[in-house]
């Protein structure tokens, strides 16, 4: 749709024109999973598609949210009754960013909001980040609220998960859409929130990067991504330490024998190992060997599978298939239990590739994809 069409589209839910239009990306995780929240190493980057909102201000206290992918029509709330716990389904994002931005004492009231959104829902795409972050980079453009650099937004809407919604995330998805930028992958350590922009141009080398979603459904409030989360921790604290991230790879075998336990010894080899990987692509890439991160992102999807546990039989067979049938590397991609894989390719295999992985698995939904641009305002 284009941008005059949405601008239609929100005239027709409220009856008024919006002042203004934002669009925020999901991602693509290249490499470093689940290492967000053990202060590691991610390398996410900005997928093309995007969800978009169209806003106007209202001064009657009230935020109505309307989505053109969501049955159910508008839903209406008030500014000053939002609180953890009370709205339910989709609208709790956008309701959960405007109470945590109010909490954090920016002076933001009511609005309209209209969404629409390209990033496939339930594919581990990140887009509940995306509909976060174009609801904190409208509200607070729109309110004129400054000094709140992109990372900060990213944390405001972390923030608004693990409180309102109630899933405890890392914040690499919510910093992908902020701070991601067009061509470039996103090194972020999350310790100390250091972001390096390395260009990644698959094109430029002859190379395509498949993103093949299974249709298989993730939930990560249901509980699974909470338990490996505390599963984590509890690691670090046996071993003394204040996160994973802080077990050297070269001291790793040493940790493992500390560990009581099986899991806990395989939460700790995924994480230390995953973020040995982040820095191995990171390296490559910025040595102009594109083609070699393949065997990287092999290796992780084998630590996602047998040491964190992660994946599952679709993922499994996508990323077996691709690689059979050529594929440089393939590995799942997000927090797992379904979603999508990302397949690396040479621009010559790309459709053997993609047939085969059609052929194994025909429900999945896949396509070719660059890095996009990350959140910004569109008029
Ligand atoms: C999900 C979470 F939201 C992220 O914070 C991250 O932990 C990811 O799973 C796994 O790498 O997308």
């Amino acid at each position: 749709m284009t941008d005059a069409a949405f601008e239609i589209a929100f005239k027709n839910v409220f009856g008024r024109a919006p002042e203004g239009a934002w669009s925020a990306p999901g991602r693509v995780n290249l490499i470093g999973e689940h290492t967000d929240y053990n202060d590691g190493h991610v390398m996410p980057f900005a997928l093309p598609h995007a969800t978009r909102a169209a806003v106007a201000r209202r001064d009657d206290g009230l935020l109505r949210l309307h989505s053109a992918d969501m049955d159910g029509g508008v839903v209406e709330l008030r500014v000053a009754d939002l609180a953890p716990g009370t709205t339910e389904g989709w609208a709790r994002y956008p309701a959960a960013v405007l109470w945590t931005l109010r909490q954090a004492g920016h002076d933001i009231g009511g609005a309209d909001l209209h969404f629409d959104s390209s990033v496939p829902v339930g594919g581990g795409l990140s887009s509940s980040a995306a509909l976060q972050v174009v609801t904190a980079l409208a509200l607070t453009e729109l309110h004129g609220v400054t000094g709140l650099s992109r990372q900060e937004l990213a944390l405001l809407c972390q923030s608004s998960e693990n409180t309102y919604v109630g899933a405890p995330v890392g914040v690499m998805d919510q910093t992908a859409s902020a701070c991601c930028t067009e061509g470039h992958a996103l090194h972020l350590d999350v310790r100390g929130l250091v972001q390096h922009q390395v260009p990644f141009d698959l094109a430029a080398e002859g190379l395509r990067l498949l993103v093949c979603d299974t249709r298989v459904k993730h939930a990560h409030a249901d509980g699974a991504y909470g338990k490996l989360r505390a599963g984590c921790e509890s690691a670090a604290g046996t071993l003394g330490l204040p996160a994973l991230r802080d077990v050297a790879f070269d001291q790793l075998d040493a940790a493992l024998e500390s560990l009581p336990d099986e899991r806990l010894r395989r939460l700790t080899r995924h994480v230390v190992t995953e973020n040995h990987r982040v820095e191995e692509v990171l390296a490559l890439l910025r040595a102009g060997r594109t083609r070699d991160i393949g065997p990287v992102l092999t290796a992780g999807h084998a630590s996602l599978r047998d040491d964190f546990q992660v994946s599952c039989p679709e993922l499994d067979l996508v990323v077996d298939t691709a690689l059979a049938a050529g594929a440089l590397g393939a590995r799942m991609t997000g927090g797992g239990f379904g979603g999508s894989a990302i397949v690396l390719v040479e621009e010559s295999d790309e459709a053997a590739v993609a047939a085969a992985v059609e052929a194994a698995l025909p429900q999945v939904r896949q396509f070719a994809t660059v890095p996009g641009p990350g959140a910004h305002r569109l008029w």
